[in-house]
């Protein structure tokens, strides 16, 4: 076979090396298939005494090629090929270095014996696609490990080291070095030995424990609650238990197949390409970002103190500003336990060696060599104007001044400064050192390549990072703000707040607005909407039963009291809220919600406002707001965001619902000129990624 293709076949004398050469991911799409196919009819025909299967790169296979998922499937399938190689008459090996993922690990499985080096990880995470192992690997994996780790892999979709396959008795042996020099000295190894073929698939079918398939569904239910695919791997493995390897690879196929059908893997391969493309803005495209080898950051409150802890996870130091040494003690307490508590979670070895990043400091003058300072100070316009222009006195040309805020006009805090080209905002979202989303808010005068710093600041971070706009609240915070006012007229218009939780829960949200609000604090929303007041329009609805129940210090978790009554963190409907509600209700419209008309509302505000920050530049594209969604709000990831959903369910219908309820509050539910655009063109959100991305 030429160099040129995407698997190679060439001979180290009586060993043939099959290498599989597919950038970037070795991904198994039809002409890695076919090459696979054709090399393992070579091996058959020429005098090779075993063959090696290696990937070149960075890793061995990265699983079957996502973007064929959808299309019609070409022959030959995957699961065939795994059939083929473990069908050869002669010994295969698979060498394994990096991630064997997916059908990956499936080829694998179908050789005949598998070694790993140092680094290698073998896992499965078709769950985390909506789907399941489809190529054979619920069935032999199964017999090699037994049930429990299988199942173990197959509903997390965690990957595992390859020393822990070793134990579980996944693979043959682990060996340091390069996978295709360490697969040919196996090979010889085994050639000594006179080692023959030895199929998994003919391996017994592993004892089958009622108790423990029970015991398995009931976990995964609750832990992936609301997702398909856990629930369907299990029964794919549970079919090995019972039936032959042929029958078995069968049926896994007749359930990846369904699964494939199915909105939650659309969703999930949704959010898992919006992940890659998120970060790659056209604008940024050949723009180097500036050094980062040193963080400021100010003020060591909740929020100063999580994106402290996040650098500092991420090995970057950290210089601490804060106004007092007591201050600075307690941020550095705080850091402290943050650490710990990332150790407790297995996140980090050594919590002492990570905070010997930070120091503190009560004077700016500490901050003259860092790259980079993220403001994390008290939300008021006059207190950040004061901290940016201490920071344009005192950091080095070329440094780049964050602020952290949540809502206030980033170009505005710029103008306080000599070096607006300089300054951005980075949303963090708290807990900081946890949250996975960073919303980068960049004002127009900021110069790219510090935009372009910001993206890969949230890289180092582990975070997913999101350009917005300026604007109140920028993408996730304004949406929040429009679908909270949806839930508010729910409830004047006759919904209680615990019919809306529950609905927005059955819907996959972890938890309802009211909840939410429980949870953060109801004098957050209160101090907010004081400080709209000012501006607020007066065809706007005020929540004053929320207003009552501030006065009477019902704030939520904090006192115990809010929409529900605390024992701990265990919530049970507080019913006093409803003569509040009632009050407010006075001289309305009343009527009776059902769980699909509450959450229909919710979604519409929702995906209503997400059309107005895209049509307004705030959002560059629909899946910017997807991926803000998902990772701030804990929008379900199976349904892939809010403007996938409003494709799926039809953009034509979501409008006229609008429209009719636009006759009742005219001011709440006006249609976004984006949304009118593209019924009109026929159009969908995700045409208009294609076209922006
Ligand atoms: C499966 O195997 C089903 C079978 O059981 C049964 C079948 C019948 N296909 O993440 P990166 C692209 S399901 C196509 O930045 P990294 C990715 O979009 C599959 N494309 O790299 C990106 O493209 P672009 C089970 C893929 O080094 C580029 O490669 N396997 C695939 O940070 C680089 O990706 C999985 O779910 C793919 N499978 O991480 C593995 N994978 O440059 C999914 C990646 O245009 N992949 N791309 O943006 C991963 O987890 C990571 O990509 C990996 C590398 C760890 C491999």
């Amino acid at each position: 076979m030429p160099n040129d293709q995407p698997v190679r076949y060439d001979r180290h004398g009586e060993i043939a090396v099959i290498t599989v050469a597919n950038p970037p991911v070795n991904a198994l799409g039809l002409a890695v298939r076919q090459g696979l196919w054709a090399a393992m009819d070579r091996f058959d025909a020429d005098d090779a005494r075993i063959a090696v299967i290696v990937g070149e790169g960075a890793l061995f296979l990265g699983g079957a090629d996502i973007r064929e998922f959808g299309k019609p499937p070409v022959a030959p399938h995957l699961p065939d090929v795994c059939d083929r190689i473990e069908a050869a008459v002669k010994p295969v090996i698979a060498a394994v270095h990096g991630p064997a993922l997916g059908g990956g690990c499936e080829v694998a499985l179908g050789a005949h014996y598998r070694l790993a080096v140092t680094g290698a990880r073998f896992g499965f995470p078709e769950v985390h696609l909506g789907l399941i192992p489809g190529a054979g690997g619920s069935q032999r994996m199964p017999r090699l490990t037994g049930v429990a780790p299988a199942l173990e892999m197959m509903c997390s979709g965690a990957p595992i080291s390859a020393p822990r396959a070793l134990e579980i008795g996944l693979i043959d042996r682990v060996a340091e070095g390069d996978p295709r020099k360490a697969g040919i000295a196996y090979a010889g190894e085994l050639l000594a030995e006179g080692a023959g073929v030895r199929r998994t698939g003919a391996l017994p079918c592993p004892t089958h424990d009622a108790a423990a398939f029970a015991e398995a569904r009931a976990a995964w239910a609750k832990k992936a609650k609301g997702q398909v695919a856990p629930l369907v791997a299990i029964d794919a493995v549970e079919a090995a238990t019972r039936m032959d390897l042929a029958e078995g690879i069968k049926e896994e196929r007749r359930l990846f197949l369904d699964l494939m059908q199915t909105p939650q893997r659309a969703g999930m391969i949704h959010a898992f390409f919006n992940d890659r493309k998120v970060s790659k803005l056209p604008e940024l495209q050949g723009i180097s970002p500036r050094p980062l080898d040193r963080i400021g950051v100010i003020g060591g409150g909740t929020m100063g103190a999580g994106i402290a802890t996040a650098c500092l996870l991420a090995g970057l130091p950290v210089t601490l500003i804060e106004r007092d040494a007591a201050s600075a003690d307690k941020a550095r307490a705080t850091i402290t336990g943050n650490l710990d508590a990332a150790v407790k979670r297995g996140k980090l070895k050594d919590a002492a060696a990570t905070l010997s990043g930070l120091s503190t400091a009560t004077d700016y003058a500490a901050l003259s060599d860092v790259d980079l300072v993220i403001e994390a100070v008290f939300e008021d316009m006059g207190v950040k104007k004061e901290v940016f222009t201490q920071l344009d006195a005192v950091l080095k040309p070329g440094a780049i001044l964050a602020t952290n805020t949540s809502y206030l006009d980033v170009t505005e805090i710029a103008a306080a400064t000599s070096r607006p080209q300089d300054v951005i905002g980075l949303h963090f979202f708290s807990p900081a050192h946890v949250m996975k989303l960073l919303e980068v808010v960049v004002p127009e005068t900021t110069a790219k390549d510090v935009t372009a710093t910001a993206f890969a600041l949230a890289k180092r971070l582990k975070k997913t990072a999101v350009k917005a706009g300026v604007c109140d609240g920028f993408i996730g915070n304004r949406i929040l703000a429009t679908y909270r006012g949806a839930a508010d007229r729910m409830i004047l218009g006759g919904a209680t707040p615990w019919e809306i939780d529950a609905a927005i829960k059955d819907f996959g949200l972890p938890m309802g607005p009211f909840e939410m609000g429980d949870l953060a604090g109801l004098d957050i929303g209160f101090m907010t909407r004081a400080r709209k007041a000012a501006t607020r329009d007066p065809r706007d609805i005020v929540p004053i039963w929320a207003d009552e129940m501030y006065h009477k210090g019902w704030l939520g978790q904090k006192t115990g009291q809010g929409y529900y009554t605390y024992e701990g963190r265990k919530g049970t409907p507080n019913e006093a809220v409803m003569p509040l509600i009632e009050t407010a209700r006075e001289g309305r419209p009343q009527q009776a919600f059902t769980p699909e008309m509450i959450q229909r509302r919710y979604m519409a505000a929702m995906v209503n406002e997400a059309a107005k920050v895209v049509g307004e530049g705030i959002a560059a594209r629909p899946l910017d707001v997807d991926v803000t969604l998902l990772y701030g709000y804990g929008f379900p990831r199976w349904r892939g965001g809010p403007m996938l959903w409003a494709d799926t369910e039809g953009l034509p219908g979501l409008l006229a619902d609008i429209q009719g309820w636009a006759k009742d509050d005219p001011y709440f539910w006006q249609p976004a000129p984006l949304l009118e655009q593209l019924v009109a063109e026929g159009r969908t959100f995700s045409d208009l990624n294609e076209a922006t991305s």
